[in-house]
């Protein structure tokens, strides 16, 4: 008789939600995924890509043995020989040319868990500090906001607030649970802002959309300092009790007059004004949660910073339904830069981009992908690069494909045959998220879950795997003594005082946190142990102390050659990034991603919905169909085009030479474009 289906519960990682999955699995092969109603950070829901999984690992074009190029063709080869003749590669390029002209490179597909540590643990264990990942253009900017102001990045208390601002993230396309949170705090009464260009589908069930040109977030949130700081509403005690210079702030922030701002931004005073009466309404449990939307710009980092300060003033700190310190689960540390810091190897980028470095030791991809081509500020040799496809979704991508088809040796380990992958000497075969065992914690409600295999493929290895091995082929071998995930989980787990056993017959997770109370947060992780509305830090290594606005390039120095600004990337629903777009049904659904134009600026153009446009930037051209939007979903002289299609490539678009100045991330959310009819439809 055939064994019956087995279930396996674990965490989908179609995106870094992770919601809690029940796979049905026969005879190793995964037939069906659905929610798991016990996990307590999902309670059973899920959004259409879980489902997708399951056409992920079982997809004819999974890849399933080691390639090796030649010429222009593949060959197989045995997992054991591949891994022996990339490790004697390897060591004759370390031989030759240094340690650090080597490099890892992770991408979104393995971030954040133990995944994206073993590489860091790897790459400096065979000497190079050279870390790249995606997170150039990710969160990092965010983050650095965080550890500048405050010190660190607290959970934002979303279900607990009385408001809940919104600014540049669009959860419902973005974070489905975050979208249930905003749902469970709105029935309690809570209201609702969203700070987007775009009528984003959380704009649209907001109380107040708040729509600024793309770039000028920072002069909105000066307006609303000076604004609270006239008015004499905000709180007093915390701000002489925990913060450095509010005085200096206030004083540049009351040059931001509402007619200044409306002026900047194009939000109207009235709209400012409203913004300042719900957020002052709700009496510190204002839930501000800052997204990608902010990142790619000239001046990014000082419009978070700016963003961040009002927490300060609106007394959100400690607060719950504000943002609130929650002790993270102190699992082991996998990195090795307290015990082999190579600092003095000099990490692609740190020193031109020292915050970006100091608060993530990230190293800076687009100057790495230029030291590939140039030499300078040394030569980048090789490359092993897991979970990404930078040839779609870094900016600039006629570079990114020249620099990495430049590389000695690039090494790419992903599930499919991708647009990074085909520039590689070997491709190798990467277990996916449901083929590995894995610690994962969800910070927002304190909650940590192992994660099940449904079974292993012979030449397909876990990220483990695959670093343990090369590493063990270098000599390093002593950094990975692990034998299998397994092991390593129990390590990574002994100081939490939660036991390997524990979580693996607790599918759904076992709580570390404890539910946020009111806190009175006596001395912040910041340098000085205070909230830094200025930073003299910054100032040290030659910034603004202050939260400066600056124009974006596009109002500041308007060039009548490119009269739009181009947003790109916002989230679509079915895709992550350049992922699931070989899933037909997807595919099906979506051929291509459209190009958002305001209905005065198509119909001054020519264009209707359908039509064939081309867009041009200073780096390059592509051609996308015209979605033409109503009038209330974008200003005029916008555009945005979702990045991730290999057809139409918004990276074909964005800079890799034009920097927000502080966290290095790439100008990709306020580009200067023009837009041309093709005379074609689409
Ligand atoms: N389905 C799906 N989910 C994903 C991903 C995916 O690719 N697909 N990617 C994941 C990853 S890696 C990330 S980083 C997160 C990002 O998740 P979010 O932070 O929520 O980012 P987006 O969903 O892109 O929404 C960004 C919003 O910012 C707006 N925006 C653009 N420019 C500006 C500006 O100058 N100012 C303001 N205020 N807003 C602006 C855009 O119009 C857009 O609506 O999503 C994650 N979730
Ligand atoms: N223009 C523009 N570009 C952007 C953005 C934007 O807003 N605008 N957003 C940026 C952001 S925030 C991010 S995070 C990046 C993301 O960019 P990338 O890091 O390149 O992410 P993906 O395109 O999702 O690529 C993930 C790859 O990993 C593979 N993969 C899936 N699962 C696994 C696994 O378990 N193991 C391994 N080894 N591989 C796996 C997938 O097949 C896929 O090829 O894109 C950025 N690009
Ligand atoms: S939100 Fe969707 S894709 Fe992301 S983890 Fe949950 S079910 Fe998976
Ligand atoms: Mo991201």
């Amino acid at each position: 008789m055939e064994p019956p289906p087995q279930i396996v519960q674990t965490l989908c990682r179609m995106c870094d939600d992770r919601c809690g999955i029940d796979v049905r699995v026969e005879d190793g092969c995964v037939l069906d995924v659905s929610g798991n109603a016990a996990h307590p950070w999902n309670h059973g829901r899920l959004c259409v890509k879980a489902r997708a999984a399951v056409d992920t690992v079982n997809h004819p074009d999974r890849l399933l043995r080691p390639l090796k190029r030649r010429g222009e063709d593949w060959e197989e080869l045995p997992l054991e020989q591949a891994l022996d003749e990339i490790a004697e590669r390897l060591q004759a390029i370390i031989a030759r040319a240094g340690a650090r002209s080597v490099s890892v490179w992770k991408g979104e597909a393995i971030g954040f868990a133990q995944q994206e540590d073993l590489a860091r643990r790897f790459i400096h264990a065979i000497g190079s500090p050279n870390y790249l990942s995606n997170d150039s253009m990710c969160w990092v900017g965010r983050f650095a906001g965080y550890k500048l102001v405050l010190g660190a990045w607290p959970n934002v208390d979303i279900e607990n607030a009385r408001c809940v601002v919104m600014w540049g993230a669009n959860p419902p396309h973005s974070r489905p649970n975050l979208t249930q949170r905003i749902t469970a705090a709105r029935r309690r009464g809570a209201t609702l802002v969203a700070v987007d260009p775009r009528l984003s589908a959380v704009a649209r069930r907001a109380d107040l959309h708040v729509a600024p040109l793309p770039g000028t977030d920072g002069a909105l949130a000066l307006g609303l300092i000076r604004e609270l700081v006239e008015t004499g509403s905000y709180d007093r005690t915390f701000i002489e009790r925990a913060t450095l210079g509010f005085e200096d702030l206030a004083a540049y922030a009351s040059d931001f007059t509402a007619d200044v701002v409306e002026r900047e931004t194009g939000v109207p005073a009235a709209v400012q004004a409203e913004m300042a009466r719900l957020l002052r309404a709700a009496g510190g449990r204002v839930a501000l949660y800052p997204g990608n939307g902010l990142e790619h710009h000239e001046n990014g980092v000082d419009n978070i910073r700016a963003i961040l300060s009002l927490n300060a003033l609106l007394g959100t700190l400690g607060k719950v339904g504000g943002s609130v310190f929650a002790p993270p689960l102190p699992l082991r540390d996998l990195t090795l830069y307290d015990q082999r810091p190579l600092t003095d190897l000099a990490p692609l980028g740190a020193d031109r981009f020292p915050v970006l470095y100091e608060v993530r030791r990230e190293c800076h991809t687009m100057t790495a992908l230029n030291a590939i081509l140039t030499g300078e500020p040394y030569q980048l040799r090789a490359m092993l690069l897991a979970g990404g496809n930078p040839a779609l979704t870094n900016p600039n991508s006629r570079k990114v494909v020249e620099a990495l088809s430049a590389l000695e040796l690039l090494v790419v380990r992903d599930l499919f045959m991708t647009e990074t992958a085909a520039l590689a000497d070997y491709v190798l075969p990467a277990a996916s998220f449901l083929e590995r065992s894995e610690v994962h914690t969800h910070h927002e409600i304190g909650v940590v879950t192992l994660t099940t295999s449904v079974g292993q493929l012979p030449e397909v290895q876990t990220e483990y795997g695959f670093w343990r091995d090369v590493a063990r082929r270098l000599g390093a071998a002593e950094y990975f003594p692990w034998e299998d995930d397994r092991e390593l989980n129990r390590w990574l787990l002994e100081p939490t005082g939660i036991t390997l056993e524990e979580l693996e017959a607790r599918p759904e997770g076992v709580a570390y946190g404890v539910p946020p109370v009111d806190t009175v947060v006596e001395r912040f992780p910041t340098r000085s142990g205070k909230v830094e509305l200025s930073s003299a830090h910054l100032a040290e290594l030659g910034y603004d102390a202050l939260p400066k606005y600056r124009r974006p390039a596009y109002l500041e120095a308007p060039d009548p050659a490119y009269p739009f600004a181009l947003m790109t990337g916002a989230r679509s629903l079915l895709f992550g990034h350049s992922r699931s777009h070989n899933i037909r049904r997807f595919a099906d659904e979506a051929p291509a991603p459209g190009l958002e134009m305001h209905p005065q600026d198509a119909a001054a153009l020519g264009l209707s919905d359908g039509d064939t446009a081309r867009v041009t930037t200073r780096i390059g051209s592509v051609e996308a169909p015209v979605r033409v939007v109503a009038a209330n979903e974008l200003p005029r002289r916008c555009l945005q085009l979702t990045h991730g299609w290999a057809n139409v490539n918004a990276n074909a678009l964005t800079h890799d030479d034009r920097f927000d100045r502080i966290s290095g991330f790439p100008l990709m959310k306020s580009v200067e474009a023009r837009v041309e009819g093709t005379g074609g439809a689409a």
